[in-house]
């Protein structure tokens, strides 16, 4: 496992050490998210890294997102991974080898994978070229990035809508961001997992087994992937067997609609189409996701039109969505027994309630620093800057203490999964300044 940094004294020190992540895990042109256990460009990581890298060098956090970029695919998606060719094939499972992106038509050069993360990309652009216009304007990075974004999300709105609802569905664990949490475990049990001798785990190298998915899990993800893989990267409810409709990425499509707005109209463009796409996503997104007896956001099964009533830090995410008209009723879901948002920190990805939480495991309970930032930014977007505020010191403190780990049992504050991990420093710079 990655070795752990020591605690960090001030808030000087906490900013030069989350700086030295960054530089370790720079690359050329993007940033891995770590060194050993992540070492190539994953993209929702890439977004988060920029909002962070802004501050430090405004050009260098343009690189990033439009590296990511210059590996998306011509029918508009962008991959989860690109590779980076010089790293050996055997360093991360599952590899160039498998996803076999050089077969596919629609594939740029260089190897990525076939499957998406949420797409944080446009707000990431928006406030990236925010720290600094004129920068941006003398590298042409909004009028580049713009129509990229444009087409990412067509993708989404159109190839990925796959019952028709006007909501994108994802159609892998990894393609949600929150790979292992307790909401995808009924949509999974209808998948037959991959058995386990039929290939290499490569993160046990990096991180212990009881922080990461187990082997069952993995021989799901490894049976979606192929299926895919094997059908040219089709999208279909026959092709997919899994799919979910979940609020984290519509939220985050909604926001990025808006943030396209703002674009479009710094680039002399009609934004109106941006306005009435993130208002129509917003609309269905509150209408078909929402329970307001909860006040809660679930993900739907696609293949039985359920919803999945599991609490997810997904479910409270759509606090990014601007005008979101639940935002008090979900503040106060966050404030409950179920998520603590007043003392546990980070914000816990699962039910502090539930008989399954497990507050080391990956996405089954600990908190990580990117839910909560957006959740931070949603309070502030909706009003509630001293919630926000404190949120942020607490962030601040949790990380000072445990490092720049993956994630950390909300309640105690322990660090897990692997150290020096790019977005819990990037982000921690973010919320420094
Ligand atoms: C699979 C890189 C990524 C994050 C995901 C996180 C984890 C990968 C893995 O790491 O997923 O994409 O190998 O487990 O779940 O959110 O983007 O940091």
């Amino acid at each position: 496992t990655e070795r752990p940094e020591v605690a960090h004294r001030t808030i000087e020190d906490l900013d030069r050490a989350a700086r030295r992540v960054l530089a370790t895990n720079w690359r050329q042109h993007a940033t891995v998210p770590a060194a050993r256990l992540y070492p190539h460009q994953w993209s929702w990581d890439s977004a988060f890294v920029a909002i962070g890298l802004r501050h430090l060098s405004p050009a260098r956090a343009q690189r990033e997102l439009e590296s990511l970029f210059g590996a998306q695919w011509r029918d508009g998606r962008v991959p989860h991974i690109v590779f980076d060719p010089h790293v050996p094939a055997d360093a991360y499972f599952p590899g160039p080898s498998f996803w076999r992106s050089g077969a596919v038509p629609e594939a740029p050069a260089v190897p990525t994978s076939g499957i998406v993360q949420p797409p944080a990309h446009a707000l990431a652009v928006w406030l990236t070229y925010r720290a600094d216009p004129a920068t941006a304007r003398a590298r042409g990075f909004l009028s580049r990035l713009y129509p990229r974004l444009v087409e990412w999300h067509r993708y989404l709105m159109t190839r990925r809508d796959l019952t028709g609802s006007g909501l994108m569905s994802v159609v892998h664990p990894w393609e949600s961001g929150l790979d292992n949490s307790p909401a995808w475990d009924t949509p999974l049990s209808r998948v037959t997992p991959v058995p386990a001798g039929e290939f290499t785990r490569r993160d046990l190298d990096h991180a212990a087994a009881a922080d990461r998915p187990t082997d069952t899990d993995y021989g799901r993800y490894v049976r979606l992937a192929r299926d895919y893989r094997d059908a040219g990267y089709a999208d279909s409810l026959r092709v997919h067997g899994f799919a979910v409709e979940d609020p984290l990425c519509n939220a985050l499509l909604a926001a990025g609609e808006d943030a396209l707005a703002s674009m479009a109209v710094e680039l002399g463009r009609d934004p109106r189409p941006h306005r009435s796409a993130a208002a129509r996503l917003t609309g269905t997104l509150t209408a078909t996701l929402y329970d307001p007896a909860a006040g809660m956001f679930f993900a739907r099964d696609a293949h039985t039109g359920k919803l999945i009533r599991s609490y997810s830090v997904g479910g409270l995410v759509p606090l990014v969505v601007p005008g979101l008209p639940v935002a008090a009723e979900l503040i106060r879901t966050a404030l409950g027994d179920r998520f603590r948002l007043r003392d546990a920190c980070p914000l816990p990805s699962y039910d502090l309630t539930a008989g399954d939480h497990d507050p080391g495991r990956y996405w089954r309970g600990p908190g990580w620093i990117n839910t909560s930032w957006l959740f931070w930014h949603g309070l502030r977007l909706h009003g509630e800057p001293s919630l926000a505020e404190d949120l942020r010191q607490r962030l601040l403190d949790r990380v000072r203490d445990a490092g720049f780990r993956e994630y950390l049992d909300p309640l105690t504050g322990a660090g897990h999964g692997t150290d020096g991990f790019s977005w819990t420093a990037a982000l921690i710079l973010d919320l420094i300044r």
